[in-house]
């Protein structure tokens, strides 16, 4: 991240329709990708208000235009939804602030592009489950996210980056990186190598069923982190799904599977003590009884079967990518200590290992809530 007092917010902010007199802006949330503010300002009335600032990383998302639009156009079917039942959708979804020109983004002179949206209070994204209800609450929320888009025209989305979900493609970049192991890492991770080899069959198990039609493509969220769905302070209720840069056509599989990942984790993605990391069946429960109380009549009779492989695939994956930014240097994933992204890797095979112990139960679970 660009060190944040050497970016010039008073003049930034002047180039969007916010209301009020800038105060500040601070860094915020835990986000491995974007540079994420809260910036404050001062009403007429005296009182104050925030919005989201966000500089879009576009190393990773080559083209934040195209992206937007995505944005706007997924943000605007909802509001379209909630609007013609008359409800609110102020904290429903999320809100863009246009830029003077009336664009959804501003590029400065350094080609750093920059976004703003309202900014949701009295809600707030957790890090790790607090209490029982968090994951059916988050669970539900996806669900209903995807139910929201399920008549939404998938072709009309830009695809933002080209196989985020295609495990067995990770795969393939994950060897490249062992064999040029250009920093010299891949010794000091034979287990971890292992690991990945003994399960490379795997990995296109998802894929080689949606090419051959077996399972729908759906308009997904892709990145469906425990951190990206706003839980409401009052009602615990998963009010809002954020970080949108990743909604595109994808399966029902990756977003299920990838928010068990992150959510039934009772310690933190990139926790040292590995022992107490584990993908927690009481955890996996409430999600998959959220999830399937708002998707059960839409999803098809495969695709509830696979949930637990939509959980094993997005977890290995996931684990793949970090030990493949390790292995190339850190170049992806923002990292705060040496090692990071090794650790993180760490996590997500300890949670691998226990999904394949908790098969059977797994299994049994989605045929409760089914
Ligand atoms: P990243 O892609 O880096 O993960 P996010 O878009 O998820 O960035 O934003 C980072 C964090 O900022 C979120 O986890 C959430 O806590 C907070 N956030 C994002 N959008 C809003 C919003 N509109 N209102 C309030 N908080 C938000
Ligand atoms: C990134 O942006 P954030 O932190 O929500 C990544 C996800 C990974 C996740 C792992 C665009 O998500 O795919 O699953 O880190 N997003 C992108 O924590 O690569
Ligand atoms: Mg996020």
């Amino acid at each position: 991240m660009t060190n944040y007092t050497d970016i010039d917010f008073l003049q930034l902010v002047g180039n969007f329709r916010f209301e009020g007199e800038f105060i500040g802006a601070v860094p915020y949330g835990f986000g491995h990708i974007n540079d994420t503010y809260a910036a404050s300002f001062k009403k007429a009335d005296g009182s104050s208000h925030r919005y989201i600032l966000q500089r879009i990383n576009n190393n990773i998302f080559k083209n934040p235009e195209q992206l937007m639009n995505n944005i706007e156009l997924v943000t605007g079917h909802i509001k379209q939804k909630f609007a013609s039942k008359g409800a609110d959708y102020s904290r429903q979804t999320l809100n863009i602030i246009y830029t003077n020109s009336g664009k959804s983004y501003f590029k400065t002179n350094e080609d750093k592009y920059w976004r703003a949206y309202v900014f949701i209070e009295g809600a707030r994204t957790y890090q790790i489950v607090e209490n029982e209800n968090h994951l059916y609450n988050a669970g539900n929320a996806f669900g209903k996210f995807q139910n929201l888009l399920s008549d939404f025209e998938a072709g009309s989305l830009y695809e933002v980056i080209p196989d985020f979900h295609n495990t067995g493609k990770r795969y393939s970049a994950f060897m490249d990186a062992v064999n040029a192991d250009s920093c010299n890492r891949a010794s000091g991770v034979k287990a971890e190598i292992d690991f990945v080899n003994k399960r490379a069959q795997e990995t296109v198990k998802i894929t080689e069923l949606l090419e051959n039609n077996k399972l729908p493509v759906r308009v997904t969220h892709n990145d469906t982190k425990f951190n990206n769905v706003m839980i409401d302070d009052v009602t615990g209720e998963g009010i809002c799904v954020v970080d949108l840069d990743t909604v595109m056509p994808g399966s029902s599989l990756y977003d299920f599977g990838d928010a068990i990942r992150s959510g039934t984790n009772p310690a933190d993605e990139d926790e040292k003590e590995l022992s107490k990391v584990c993908m927690d069946l009481r955890l996996f429960e409430n999600y998959t009884r959220g999830y399937l109380d708002a998707t059960r009549n839409v999803l098809t009779p495969l695709e509830i079967d696979l949930l637990p492989l939509g959980a094993k695939l997005m977890t290995l994956e996931c684990g793949i990518r970090f030990l493949t930014d390790y292995l190339n240097g850190d170049v992806y994933f923002k990292i705060h200590r040496d090692g990071h992204n090794l650790d993180r890797c760490r996590t997500q095979f300890k949670m691998v290992e226990d999904i394949e112990n908790k098969w059977v139960e797994m299994k049994e679970i989605v045929e409760k809530y089914r």
